[in-house]
Parts: structure tokens; sequence; C-alpha cells
């Protein structure tokens, strides 16, 4: 039995009965009752066999090995490269370390071109090695890297690119490859998003030097926490095993600095359970996301992000983008409106690594990033994950719709009030 069905109704699916509005004074910002019993999330995380998670903790209490490369972490190592179609799955702790550890494998120094448009952990990554990220704007179609706004940032100090494959949809790929290796650059994915993702048919996961994947909670794949460096060079695989270990290569032996960057066994039965249902999870994520389509669509100024659907895409993320002019209200109108309904809507990822410390202190907050500044203005992510149920996403886009419809009133007494 999965864990959703045992989750009641704090696992979402909770709104109350009369939550759909009709009128202004229903919204729960202006004293009406809230549409939500539970707060709904972003990302609510996706859960298993019960049973087969519970196994595996008793196989990992009765074996008293708990971490270190443990016969889970290899399994999951293993399972992960087969899925990916890669040589080598490098599993860690998270995502954010896999990522210092990689840009240290990999002997980085100077600058690193990176999206401003990520979760601020793929510039902490860079900062935290000691290194200098230097943020390039997006194409606002695809939310994902400009080539030619990283060409423009490449300078002699440059030694990678770190391409970003935002909500899952990858980056362009073959400009970036071109690029790096006209600049003599590493070539590096922040594959947080993308589990599951395919690029002309491709896994991600096989690309560039390396790619990064995260198994946070609130991932499509998740081992409570955890990440993985996917890469088919053996060298670099090797080096990244030695330096999540403290740069152990054998007992009392040293070779490098090393960090501690290794996955628990329960992190690894967890994941290992995850990538048994992954298939489960996503179709789940692909039915939220086309019902998400279905209420949305048609209502002015409020785009939801498309999908390639020739290609495999994880639906864990239903991203919209609120245009102002279209739509009568604000993208942070929309997500108070939300909030107060119990709506977690999060504005991801506002306002741009360029804006936040402590790089908007050194002038990055002055570079011009204008595709990267109007998308932080305008996304808001709605609830995603599971025990959301298709009446709860009805529920959402009516209030949407009412909001819109509304917004000279909406926007008029957000101001007085
Ligand atoms: N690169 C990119 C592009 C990333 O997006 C991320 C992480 C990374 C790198 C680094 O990966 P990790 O080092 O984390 O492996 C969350 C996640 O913590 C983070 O993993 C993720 N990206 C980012 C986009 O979102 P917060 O601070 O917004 O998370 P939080 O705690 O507010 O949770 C999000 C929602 O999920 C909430 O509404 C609550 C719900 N939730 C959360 C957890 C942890 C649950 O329902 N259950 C849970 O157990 O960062």
């Amino acid at each position: 039995m999965s864990f959703e069905r045992r989750m009641g109704p704090t696992g979402g699916g909770c709104a109350v009965e009369g939550a759909r509005k009709r009128r202004v004074e229903d919204l729960a910002l202006f004293g009406g009752p809230r549409a939500f019993a539970e707060p709904l999330h972003v990302g609510r995380p996706h859960l298993g066999d019960r049973d087969a998670f519970l196994r595996r903790l008793t196989d990992i209490l009765d074996r008293v090995w708990l971490t270190n490369s443990g016969p889970y972490e290899q399994e999951f190592e293993q399972r992960l490269a087969a899925v990916l179609g890669v040589q080598h799955c490098v599993v860690m702790c998270n995502a954010t370390v896999a990522l210092e550890i990689l840009i240290r494998a990999l002997g980085l120094q100077g600058e690193v071109l990176l999206p401003a448009f990520t979760f601020i952990a793929t510039a902490h990554a860079v900062e935290w090695q000691g290194l200098t990220p230097v943020f390039c704007d997006v194409d606002p179609s695809t939310h994902n890297l400009d080539p030619e706004a990283v060409e423009r940032r490449i300078t002699a100090r440059s030694s990678a690119i770190i391409g970003v494959h935002l909500w899952g949809r990858p980056c362009p790929v073959e400009a970036l490859e071109e690029i790096a290796a006209r600049h003599k650059l590493a070539l590096v994915f922040d594959a947080a998003h993308a589990f599951g993702c395919t690029h002309r048919g491709r896994p991600i996961g096989g690309f560039g030097n390396a790619e990064v994947f995260s198994f946070h909670a609130t991932k499509v794949l998740n081992s409570f926490e955890g990440g993985a460096v996917a890469t088919n060079d053996d060298d670099l695989a090797d080096r990244l095993r030695v330096m999540r270990n403290f740069g152990f290569t054998g007992y009392d032996h040293v070779e490098s600095v090393g960090t501690n960057g290794k996955l628990t066994e329960v992190a690894a039965a967890m994941g290992l359970t995850s990538l048994e249902s992954l298939d489960r999870f996503i179709a789940l994520n692909r039915q939220q996301y086309h019902a998400y389509r279905e209420v949305l669509s048609g209502i002015p100024g409020v785009a939801l992000l498309s999908h390639d659907e020739q290609e495999r895409r994880n639906y864990q993320y239903i991203v919209v983008e609120i245009d102002q002019a279209a739509a009568g209200v604000t993208r942070d109108a929309m997500q108070a409106v939300l909030l107060a309904e119990r709506i977690l809507a999060r504005r991801y990822f506002f306002p741009g690594c360029h804006r936040m410390a402590p790089y908007c202190q050194r002038g990055g907050g002055r570079t011009e990033l204008a595709s990267t500044d109007r998308l932080a203005s305008r996304v808001l992510c709605l609830p995603s994950g599971s025990g959301l149920e298709m009446r709860d996403i009805a529920v959402m886009a009516d209030i949407i719709k009412l909001v819109v419809e509304n917004s000279a009133t909406v926007m008029r007494r957000l101001r007085d009030e």
C-alpha cells in the first residue's frame, strides 16, 4: 500500500464544503472563509510503497550498516545509472553538496557562468568553493539560459558553464556544448528538476561533463534528502567518490582534500523505494498538470508553462506566469489572495540570485538581466504533488478566475486595506 492512501485529510484533498467562491467578498483575504482546511503545498512529497521501505529499514538495522557505501547506496547508484543510461551515478547527501564536490573534482577556478533565474543553491555552490558566479540572462520563453547571453559574459577567467534544466525542461544543450567546446570551458548541468526527463529522446543525465540531480523531499524522486552526479567520465567518477568520503582511498590513506557528502542507507532505501514508483509519480504529476491546463485555459493573463509532450517530462512543477497587463492583477496580489485561502503558491525563483546576498552587494544586482527580472516578477508555482485532488485544482482555478474577473476591485481593496 502506498503512503499516500494512509495519509488522510492532511495529505491534501482538503477543499472545504462550499469552498467555491462567487464574489470578491467570499475571498478569505477580504473576510470570507478559507477555501482549504489544510495548506496545499508546492511539491508535496510523493511516497512509495510503505511496506517495501519498512522492509529495507529492517534490513539496515539487522545489518547494522547505516552509511559509508552500504549495500543500499551501491544498489541505488547502479539502478540510477541504468535508468539514466550513464556509466556512473555517484550519490551524495544532497544536490548542493554534489554541485560543490563536482566543482572541486573538475578543478574549476575563476568564474562560472550560470543563470540568475534558478534556486540559490546553484550560485551558492560556486561561491562556497571560492569561485565567482557570473549571472547570465535567460530566454523568456523557455526560462532557461540564453546561449548568446552566456557568450557575452565569457572572460579570460571563465572556467565553466552551469546550465540549469529549469522545471525539468532541458536547457539549450547543443548550443551550450558548442560554446563550451569553442572556449574550452567545462559544461555542467544542474538537473535538480529534471529526473525522469529526456532531451531529444535521451535521458537528462548524460550531457556535458556531468549532471547533478536532487532527491530532496519535494522532488519527483526523493530520498528525504539526497543528490547525485551522473557522468560518463570514469576518472571524474573516481574523484567524486573519493572526495565525498573525506578524500580517503583506503584505511588511513587520504589522497586529496575531501568532505562528507555521503548518502545514508536510510536515504538510499527511500530513494530505491521511490524509484520503484517513479512511473506512478510521474503519471500523477501529469494528470495534475493536465487538470490545471484544462481549468486555467482561457483565463486572461494566466499562462501555464507548456511541456513538449513528445519528450518525457516529470511535471513536478506547476508554473504559471501572471501578465499584469492582461490579468489586471500583479503576481504578488494573486499570491496574497491564494495564501489567504491556504494555497501556498511559491514565487520561485524571486528575486533572482543576482538580487540576493551576497551577490546583490557586489554589483550583481545591477547586472542587466531584463528577462530574469521580468520572470521573477511574473512566475508563480501552484500546489502539486501527493494528495492533491482534481477538485482542489478546480477550486483553485475558480479563485484565480474570480480574481482576474474582478481584478480592479481586488487591486483597489488590496491597496486600501
Ligand atoms: N538546483 C536547483 C535548480 C534546485 O531547485 C535545488 C533545490 C537545488 C539545486 C539544490 O538541491 P538540494 O540541495 O535541496 O538537494 C525547496 C527545496 O528545499 C529545494 O530542494 C528545491 N530546490 C527548492 C526549489 O525548493 P524551499 O525552501 O522552497 O522548500 P520548503 O521547505 O519551503 O518546501 C517546499 C514546499 O514543500 C512547502 O510548501 C512545504 C512542502 N514540503 C516540504 C518538505 C521538506 C512538504 O510537504 N514536505 C516536506 O517534507 O526549497
